[in-house]
């Protein structure tokens, strides 16, 4: 029964993208498409007739001083000199999604009681910001940074919020050197300098005097700080937390987010020019695929580790700084996430949007992970700068439960209660009670101590994960992380702080620190300090994380043409990569019509082109196709622009497909190094010393042919 109803649920949140939090944010939603009185007012409702003109003491020429008493116009000015808000103080740059998670089954009852992890016929409404962490709102998406990954379940207990990011572990063990970490990463107090980079001397020397970031630091010059595609990231609750099953069983438990799609990254080059070309190119993405129907879609899956086994690891399961093995706590998936709807207004939903890792269900609880206790406090008090102490009456922060309590006042207050606001009161019957049933316990957790400030035993030791990750990843990986480290403190101008981090280096790997200490002019050792034991941990490399089944969901896909290209292979193009939920894009020599073979240029009825060459890159797209067309090829051949865009596909590794005499302008103009073309397009599988050249025969429909695509290893 339960699960036909979820089902049904399921089907209709599909249809209409509805959940309740969706019927509930409908209460706030003024649809000016649809509105509810026609006519302009002024914010007391009152009927204004026009909007463009000052009230003036105006003279025979119509000019002459504007009047202050003009309560209209100055409404106007008032309203937008306030319209900002602080910006976060850190992920100030993000973009959000509304969806819905759901369990399988109930196999998580036997580490917890929280309904939404436990019962399978709930569709709990969700909504997602991804972030960026150190610029400001107006930075880049795809600098190399950490991105947040930051979950609101709506449940029907209240709000659960899980604050992660796409990286498992964290720079520091104790909130206390939060805003330490945050000061040395973001621009540089003398010069504001630099903005979206952790590439200057302030961030490195901390990093370097700081050696508990050496793991994380890791994870930030690894491919996973450039992601192709919000959607195609892993994301971790990071922190430790306890799930408490209904016979008082306490779990320590850690929280994770698959894509579906699996986790794939730019490479350096495409993401410093995605940054100029199209620095909204993440939150774009993340519309595009919801608005195409290719919704994003998480598994989620907890590592547990029951209360009595808390010691038996080499590290500390409540340090930050360290991931949980998977091949020593593998992760159980027991649901997933997915995203089907769109914002309606950046502000109001993505910018209010305010999140608390204390926010959690009866079930879920907090361990003593000390950079949890100390987060627990920030988010609030954050949220009380930005947004108010009411920011959880914002409409995108209100459970869909409903909220009763006897706290009152302040500013922005919306709700209206009725009765008295204290407890105990003598109204016992009619007004709210503490709960007999339902009500959060905390666990009777046994504590003892000494009061000091201290770090962990176990917490001292900073470079066996790090270690760990480096071995972990594959060669092409491993050369990445070289590179960015040499960027990066290529950046530092100080030597003081590029020697001291190649120094520290040489406490994780020889081969790491010496390449990076040629490369950026530090101390070249002879020698490792901690010798690499070359431990290795599963699914940490993104390639473990590739989908059973190739896919192209949401990839887009370019069709470069010029006047006189072939339109039947197009539209066959389009419509079988389209059948693979692919997004096809025509790019030509300018946008709107193009001519195909037959017809006369721009006497014809041409083609739609979405884009013009100079206007999109090839960096902003998956893969690249060719048609045939010998007009069209020479166009393309003249062209350096084009040119340029095939050689910049291959240089960034990207498939390239091309028919006719497509192939003809990549063989001759194109000349792609180190790819041997050969005579006959239909021999299978020509190996190069940079790929694989692939023909075959494709179901193109009326346009069934050869296609050639170039395929490269990594
Ligand atoms: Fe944090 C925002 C993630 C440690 C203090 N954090 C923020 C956001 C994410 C994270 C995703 C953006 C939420 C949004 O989209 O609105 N933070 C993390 C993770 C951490 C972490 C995964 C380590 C496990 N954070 C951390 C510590 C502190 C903070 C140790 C302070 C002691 N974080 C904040 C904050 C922010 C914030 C200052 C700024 C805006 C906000 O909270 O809402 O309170």
């Amino acid at each position: 029964m339960s699960s036909t109803v979820g089902a049904v649920k399921e089907a209709y949140i599909a249809l209409t993208g509805e959940t309740t939090k969706a019927v509930d944010l409908a209460k706030d939603t003024v649809d000016l498409g649809n509105p509810p009185r026609k006519g302009i007012t002024t914010d007391h409702g009152v009927y204004v007739s026009d909007t463009d003109n000052w009230l003036k003491a105006a003279d025979g020429r119509g000019t002459g001083p504007s009047l202050l008493e003009d309560q209209i116009a100055r409404e106007k000015i008032m309203r937008f000199d306030h319209e900002r808000i602080p910006e976060r103080v850190v992920h100030a740059r993000g973009a959000g999604a509304h969806g819905y998670f759901k369990v399988f089954d109930n196999r998580a009852s036997k580490y917890t009681f929280a309904r939404v992890l436990t019962d399978p016929s709930r569709i709990t409404p969700t909504f997602v910001r991804f972030s960026t962490v150190q610029s400001s709102r107006g930075g880049a998406d795809t600098v190399r940074d950490v991105r947040g990954f930051a979950t609101k379940l709506y449940t029907e207990e209240g709000n659960w919020d899980i604050v992660g990011n796409n990286i498992p572990v964290f720079f520091i063990q104790d909130a206390i050197k939060f805003p330490d970490v945050i000061h040395a990463v973001k621009p540089e107090p003398q010069n504001e300098v630099p903005q979206g980079q952790s590439a200057h001397n302030n961030f490195w020397d901390f990093a370097g005097l700081t050696p508990e970031t050496a793991h994380m630091v890791n994870w930030v010059m690894s491919d996973r700080a450039i992601p192709r595609s919000f959607r195609m990231m892993q994301g971790f609750g990071v922190n430790t937390f306890t799930l408490t099953n209904a016979q008082g069983k306490r779990f320590f438990v850690k929280f994770h987010w698959i894509p579906e799609l699996g986790v794939h990254s730019l490479l350096w080059d495409e993401a410093l020019k995605i940054s100029g070309q199209d620095p909204d190119f993440h939150r774009k993405d993340l519309e595009e695929a919801i608005t195409t129907g290719a919704y994003p879609t998480w598994l989620f899956g907890v590592q547990v580790i029951p209360e009595e086994k808390e010691n038996d690891f080499e590290f500390d399961i409540l340090d930050a700084t360290k991931i949980w093995p998977e091949n020593l706590v593998p992760v159980e998936i027991i649901g997933e996430m997915i995203l089907n709807r769109t914002v309606d207004e950046f502000f109001t939903e993505v910018e209010q949007v305010a999140f608390c890792t204390a926010n959690v269900v009866p079930g879920i609880g907090f361990s003593d992970d000390p950079l949890l206790q100390g987060r627990n406090f920030s988010y609030f008090d954050t949220q009380i700068t930005r947004l108010g102490v009411n920011w959880q009456e914002i409409p995108i922060n209100r459970p869909v439960c409903p909220v009763l309590n006897h706290q009152r006042d302040g500013q922005k207050r919306h709700k209206i209660t009725k009765g008295v606001n204290y407890w105990p009161n003598r109204f016992e019957q009619t007004g709210p009670v503490p709960a007999k049933e339902g009500g959060y316990a905390d666990y009777p957790q046994k504590v003892a101590g000494i009061k000091q400030r201290v770090r962990g035993t176990k917490f001292q030791e900073h470079f066996k994960q790090a270690q760990m990750f480096i071995n972990s990843l594959s060669d092409i990986e491993r050369a990445h992380l070289v590179s960015a480290y040499s960027f990066e403190l290529s950046h530092c101008d100080d030597p003081t702080v590029y020697e001291s981090y190649t120094k520290l280096l040489q406490n994780i790997d020889f081969d790491l620190a010496r390449l990076v200490a040629i490369n950026v002019g530090g101390p070249v050792p002879d020698k490792a300090i901690h010798p690499n034991p070359g431990h290795k941990a599963t699914r940490i490399s993104q390639f473990d994380f590739a989908p059973k089944e190739p896919m192209i969901k949401s990839r887009r896909i370019a069709i470069l043409v010029a006047d006189g290209f072939n339109l039947g292979e197009v539209v066959a193009i389009r419509s079988l990569l389209g059948a693979g939920m692919a997004t096809t894009w025509v790019v030509g020599p300018r946008r709107g019509p193009v001519y195909p073979i037959g017809e006369e240029v721009e006497k014809g009825v041409g083609y739609n082109a979405d884009h013009h060459w100079e206007g999109q890159r090839s960096t902003l797209f998956d893969a690249l196709i060719i048609p045939s067309g010998a007009k069209h090829a020479q166009a393309l051949a003249d062209s350096g622009r084009c040119v340029h865009w095939v050689r910049e596909a291959f240089g960034h590794c990207k498939p390239i497909g091309a028919l006719g005499e497509g192939v003809v302008f990549l063989r001759e103009a194109v000349k792609l190094p180190g790819v041997q073309f050969a005579a006959n397009l239909s021999n299978d599988n020509v190996t190069t010393s940079y790929g694989v050249v692939t023909t075959g025969q494709y179901d193109l429909g009326s346009a069934a042919a050869d296609i050639f695509t170039i395929q490269q290893g990594e």
